[in-house]
């Protein structure tokens, strides 16, 4: 057996809290709500959803303990790894043992590449309890492969019906949760009896609606991230001397910048989805920014701490313009840009770009040309954790303040440091929030199959409350589709949740950002904390809390 850390050693033995629905155990007594709707280009997908299109919303109280009879269930870990993914694992197994301890658990291997090549592993008490409360996805690993052919449904279909799998739990973001909506159309549609449910991960914070308040692995990895900006603030305050310019993971959405400055107040944040509500540009950003350096400067503050969203590139109009043609354009010629360099791959589209983007694109850096011509993932997502934003940014401000002070309007030193902070969060051991709502999307998934629900994602709400106030429940995933282009065709997809700038969480950081620029306010969060007074232990992020009405 590998060599455990103390801390892993005592973590092991923490009992997740469960919703008082699930009290006794996953059969559950169900609640049935009204039809219900897609939330955007309705007529499109009820037609290509023709079967799990319309399903009620669950709500869940406690069954009576009844018994059903034994079946076997697959799950899959999909896209990046989030912390308590291992916690959703280990509910659902308990959920499933609970409603017959004859149920078995497999996990497919390696995300849904596992699914479609049939490999697979039955999860037991040893390994479970192994991976209880742990950070990671190398229970089972996990990948990008997105689910989408009939020739991979048919295979996915084979393989499960080799183990007598009549049940999938997909745990993924906003496209893998799709590619279960998707295959559990498929699997209704074509009368397979197969149930497949969706729960809700990523370190984004952007699969959250109305029924679906957090995506797990949030809480965790903005609380790491916290800390380490929190202990670089410590530390530029001490030198005072370098100016940190900080890229936060989180693909499109600002949740995780934002909820990073709630908990530290850094000097600098910028909200993607600002620039694009005020349209700013490129120039516009960077000036706002030297202009904050200048102010600081003239109090004799030559430091401060600048937090960069990983997909502000996508944000900012000409930007974004310039990348949906980009994406058009790699797509159309996938073949022949396959076999091109780095260098080939820039001059093939700066010549075919429009007047408008070629200019653009021009002016940009040429690693960042590079960056943008980058192979797309899967989901015809452009992969923004490999564009060096943080070092464009403290680049182009340089360039601006030396241009303010040879125009007298700028006399200070501007020395920087540049971090990205992503990977190091993904895989956190769960803070209490996460380790217990995971465990509890689990085991509600396994009470969604129980209630034979296909299409379904694992819901538990009111988590701002003590754990026996939250709300269990399953919502159609078909609610959460609207239609969007990918891979230059229009395809079905879960909306993606952004910064809402009529949002309590953003409104809070406007209202404080100017202060938080001028002075040195920074607040120092620690490490999270699993043993100690639930004031420090059982923390809910500063984002939710404002959501749902709270104070911090
Ligand atoms: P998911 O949407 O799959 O949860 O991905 C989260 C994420 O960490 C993003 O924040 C980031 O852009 C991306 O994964 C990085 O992908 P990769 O792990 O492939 O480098």
């Amino acid at each position: 057996m590998n060599k455990i850390s103390a801390l892993q050693k005592a973590r092991a033995a923490y009992a997740p809290k469960l919703p008082a629905a699930l009290a006794n155990g996953a059969a559950v007594t169900i609640n049935e709500g009204g039809a219900t709707t897609a939330v955007a280009d309705v007529e499109k997908v009820q037609a290509l959803f023709k079967t799990t299109f319309g399903s009620p919303v669950l709500t869940f109280a406690p069954g009576k303990g009844e018994k059903s009879a034994a079946r076997n269930v697959g799950v899959i870990l999909s896209g990046g790894q989030a912390p308590g993914g291992h916690n959703v694992i280990a509910g659902l197994y308990d959920g499933l043992k609970s409603l017959n301890a004859d149920n078995r658990l497999y996990g497919f291997l390696k995300g849904p590449d596992g699914l479609v090549k049939g490999e697979m592993v039955e999860l037991d008490d040893a390994i479970i309890d192994a991976h209880r409360n742990t950070g990671g996805f190398d229970m089972i690993g996990s990948g990008r492969t997105k689910l989408e052919t009939e020739e991979q449904f048919e295979a996915a279909r084979a393989n499960c019906e080799k183990a007598a799998i009549s049940a999938l739990v997909i745990i993924g973001g906003d496209d893998s949760n799709t590619n279960a909506c998707v295959l559990a159309e498929y699997f209704k549609a074509n009368n397979i009896p197969i149930q497949v449910i969706g729960c809700p991960k990523t370190i984004d914070g952007d699969l959250k609606n109305e029924w679906i308040e957090a995506s797990f692995g949030f809480d965790t990895a903005c609380r790491v991230y916290s800390e380490l900006i929190g202990n670089i603030g410590r530390d530029a305050n001490s030198a005072k001397k370098y100016w940190h310019f900080i890229k936060l993971m989180g693909r499109s959405a600002s949740h995780i910048a934002l909820e990073c400055a709630l908990q530290v107040q850094p000097n600098i944040t910028i909200i993607s989805e600002e620039v694009a509500a005020k349209k700013q540009t490129l120039g516009e950003i960077v000036d706002y920014m030297a202009s904050v350096v200048a102010a600081r400067a003239a109090n004799k503050m030559n430091f401060g701490i600048a937090l960069i969203p990983e997909g502000l590139v996508e944000f900012i109009p000409e930007i974004k313009v310039l990348i949906a043609e980009l994406n058009d354009l790699l797509a159309a010629n996938a073949d022949a840009v396959e076999k091109m360099d780095k260098n080939e791959k820039v001059a093939f589209a700066a010549g075919k770009l429009s007047a408008e983007s070629a200019k653009v694109f021009a002016s940009l850096p040429a690693g960042i040309q590079m960056q943008l011509c980058n192979d797309r993932d899967p989901h015809g997502n452009v992969q923004v954790s490999l564009i060096e934003t943080e070092k464009m940014l403290a680049e182009m401000v340089g360039t601006k303040l030396k241009a303010m002070k040879a125009e007298g309007n700028y006399s200070g030193k501007f020395s920087t440091q540049t971090h990205f902070f992503g990977y190091e969060g993904r895989c956190a051991a769960p803070s209490n929030y996460d380790a217990d709502y995971c465990y509890s999307l689990g085991f509600n998934a396994a009470a969604l199959i129980g209630a034979g629900c296909t299409g379904y994602m694992s819901s538990v709400r009111n988590t701002i409350k003590p754990a026996s106030e939250w709300i269990a429940g399953g919502i159609p995933i078909t609610m959460m589709l609207n239609m969007e282009r990918r891979h230059g065709a229009d395809k079905p997809v879960i909306r993606k949740a952004l910064v809402e700038l009529d949002g309590a969480p953003y409104k809070h950081f406007v209202a404080n950002r100017e202060a938080w620029a001028i002075e040195t306010s920074y607040v120092y969060p620690g490490p999270i904390q699993y043993f100690g007074p639930s004031e420090v232990c059982d923390l809910v992020t500063k984002t939710l809390t404002l959501e749902k009405g709270g104070n911090i």
